[in-house]
């Protein structure tokens, strides 16, 4: 690991990446030993290592795996889904799957076929319903905070495209640790400060079976463009990405950011689920929802 000017052998290298989130931890404040966790799988690598680690370190950590109905021609969420039951399986942990074709009543790939907002790309209905049903799943399962996989290459992209277009709102809430608010669940990326080249040695070395394979639907994606340039920084000069990210969060304090951009305030509950919505009546999710049940109910009669 040039990055870190270390090396080391696949005994230590399974023990450092434990104890280092074990260090982030509580250098962040995430969470208490004692704290219930709920950590969000996708069947991939980040996610599943990220469990499996917390697991090690005598955390309770129960998985929530949402299945989107992406199945393509690469059967995308039946095998992602396969990877954490047999996960959660050999390891005798508790997982919730989430359904959205059965609770919702349309898989993401025909929703957003069916709604304004996924006509180009399902990724922006899909993204809208994982976050709302990770944080409702989270608050009404008790759970003290939701942990997702994101590492360090996830969030410097992330970084790199809203200082791009200063995206001061989004810049403004951007970290490791979002704090619980009314209505919003506690979340944190443990991992965040892993390479993904990190995380990657150790679900291979670890024996994780994963999902190689990305979601159809990420080809193309501008993240994965800002990932490759971040990548062609970090080879002429290793450890780039790390001190990109870790300077942005030292600076975020001292950086004097409208109060506007910052706090998209709740106005209010929503009228059907109760959950925090920035307008009256429906949350986007229900209202979203809505739609996209009326006109499966159309198409059918
Ligand atoms: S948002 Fe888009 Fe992802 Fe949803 S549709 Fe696939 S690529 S899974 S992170
Ligand atoms: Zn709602």
């Amino acid at each position: 690991m040039r990055q870190h000017k270390l090396s080391l052998c696949k005994a230590h290298y399974l023990e450092w990446v434990p104890a280092q989130t074990q260090r982030f931890i509580e250098e962040y404040d995430m969470f208490k030993p004692q704290a219930r966790v709920l950590v969000a799988v996708s069947g991939g690598k980040d996610s599943l290592a990220l469990w499996d680690v917390l697991s090690r370190l005598g955390y309770l950590a129960d998985g929530l795996y949402i299945d989107l109905g992406i199945d393509g021609n690469n059967g995308y969420s039946t095998t992602s889904q396969r990877h954490c039951v047999e996960f959660a399986d050999q390891r005798g942990l508790g997982l919730h799957i989430y359904d959205v074709r059965e609770h919702e009543g349309a898989s993401i790939p025909t929703a957003s076929r069916l709604t304004r907002r996924g006509r180009e790309k399902p990724c922006s209905l899909c993204g809208l319903t994982k976050r709302y049903i990770m944080n409702r799943m989270t608050l009404e399962k008790g759970y003290d905070v939701l942990a997702t996989g994101h590492n360090l290459d996830d969030e410097a992209a992330v970084l790199f495209s809203n200082t791009l277009q200063w995206q001061v709102g989004y810049l403004q809430r951007q970290g490791p640790v979002l704090e619980a608010r009314p209505g919003f669940a506690k979340k944190v990326k443990p991992f965040f400060r892993f390479y993904e080249r990190e995380t990657a040695a150790y679900a291979l070395l670890q024996g994780i079976d994963y999902i190689y394979d990305e979601c159809p639907h990420a080809l193309g994606a501008k993240s994965i463009y800002y990932k490759e340039t971040l990548n062609r920084l970090e080879a002429d000069r290793p450890g780039a990405k790390l001190s990109f990210f870790l300077s942005y969060l030292r600076a975020k304090d001292s950086l004097q950011f409208s109060p506007e951009g910052a706090q998209r305030d709740l106005l209010s509950a929503c009228d059907q689920c109760g959950q925090p919505s920035s307008a009256p009546g429906l949350c986007a999710f229900c209202r979203t929802w809505h739609q996209v049940r009326q006109r499966v109910h159309d198409a059918g009669s």
